[in-house]
């Protein structure tokens, strides 16, 4: 059996809002999903971060439906987990849900399928994406989980799973890392999703695990790191199951990080190039670096030299970013004020002093350009805390005590007016 294994598709990103991206991710997904067909490929994996966001514009959900369409029509099944992108935030229904053909994985209670070919049954698993900073305890419960969903496709010919998730393997330093040795056994393919380039390992016991990657540059911040760009196909069969990676055809992405004054004939010497394959210009992420008291337009500038020749974005930096001081003072404990904000009477336990410091973290992010992403993260790292339903009730609890102390109208509220 052979399986094309994609992830991070993000339908719907709407990057530096160019309309163009989000129609080039749709094309190139269709067009990769016809290059698993024409590979004669029994099932189609999607490993997380299909769609860009939990609530994808209808046009994007028809994206979708359209490039898996041709798949399932021709009984290719279609498995997937979501990952942190497009999962709901709120009570509903996943969007890939509405896909016809397609099974998300621990979602709606089925967390494995089996699949009949060529007379063999195949095992496939879906994890839900969790994150491991919390504690222990929620890595432990993950890995039973996993070895519960093991156990029901113990006796299948070939296991795979899927997985949005990040392994200490690849993400070295990460708190929600997991190692990935410690995945069962009897799951001989690891489909992850999560990093936006190509990844892949062998484990002992004739074990794999590969992140594909997404199809598209989704960032500057990959271009800088060079990131390959494509999917997989799999042959579960051979002892080591064999992976094929098809590099797919992304737009190209200049990034450029110049002081005002080189930036101009940067531009020129990149655009000058100009041989973007299939597309009519690339993509250009633009760090223009300021003196602090210029005052030229440098927004027009750049207009006058990229001359319509390529789709950008400007980042405009005053100053070096080396010398931007992170906090008001290294002799202010920002952590430990904000501390004693969230809970006054235990500003010192180790829960509240790992929520201020990830507002901390917060508050720096938001000061620096560019990083939506870990911003997103972080919000969701702050809500996602235990702390905040013992903070705030014990801040209700103060109240109707103050309360019932006696007074009245607003004194009552505010304690007694003494
Ligand atoms: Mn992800």
């Amino acid at each position: 059996m052979r399986v094309a294994h994609f992830a991070d598709i993000h339908l719907g990103r709407n990057l530096y809002r160019f309309l163009e991206v989000e129609e080039d991710i749709a094309k190139l997904f269709k067009e990769y999903v016809q290059v698993a067909i024409e590979e004669r490929v029994d099932a189609i994996l999607l490993s997380g971060d299909i769609f860009d966001t939990p609530r994808p514009l209808i046009r994007v959900i028809h994206q979708a439906v359209t490039a898996l369409k041709p798949a399932a029509e021709r009984g290719i099944k279609i498995y997937a987990v979501l990952g942190e992108h497009d999962y709901p935030k709120v009570r509903d229904k996943a969007a890939l849900t509405l896909v016809p053909g397609a099974t998300v994985l621990s979602y709606e209670g089925v967390r494995c399928v089996k699949q009949e070919v060529g007379g063999k049954t195949y095992g496939f698993c879906g994890a839900h994406k969790t994150r491991f900073r919390f504690g222990e305890r929620s890595k432990s419960r993950y890995l039973s989980t996993l070895r519960s969903m093991a156990n029901e496709v113990a006796s299948t010919h070939r296991a795979v799973i899927l997985a949005h998730q990040e392994i200490s393997q690849v993400f070295a330093n990460s708190e929600d890392s997991i190692d990935v040795n410690l995945f069962p056994q009897v799951f001989r393919y690891i489909a992850l999703g999560h990093i936006h380039g190509h990844r892949e390992g062998a484990l002992e016991g004739g074990r794999v695990y590969a992140y594909p990657g997404s199809l598209y540059y989704l960032s500057a911040q990959e271009v800088r790191k060079g990131e390959e760009k494509g999917f997989l196909i799999v042959d579960l069969d051979r002892d080591v199951p064999e992976t094929h990676f098809i590099r797919s055809e992304p737009r190209p992405f200049i990034v450029i990080d110049e002081p005002v004054e080189r930036v101009r004939a940067r531009i020129e010497a990149e655009l000058s190039r100009g041989n973007w394959g299939r597309y009519d210009k690339p993509l250009m992420n633009i760090v223009v670096r300021l003196p602090p008291n210029y005052k030229d337009d440098v927004y027009s500038m750049i207009e006058k030299a990229v001359a319509g020749r390529a789709l950008y974005k400007v980042v405009v930096q005053r100053g070096h970013a080396e010398e931007v001081p992170r906090s008001v003072g290294a002799e202010v404990d920002e952590v430990a004020i904000i501390a004693s904000i969230i809970d006054p009477r235990n500003p010192d336990d180790p829960e509240v002093r790992k929520a201020a410091e990830y507002i901390v973290r917060l508050k720096n992010a938001l000061a620096q350009q560019g990083q939506q992403e870990r911003i997103e993260e972080l919000v969701d790292d702050i809500l996602s805390l235990k702390i905040w339903d013992r903070v705030v009730k014990t801040e209700l609890l103060t109240t109707s005590l103050v309360r019932r102390r006696g007074g009245r109208g607003l004194d009552a509220f505010i304690g007694g007016g003494q």
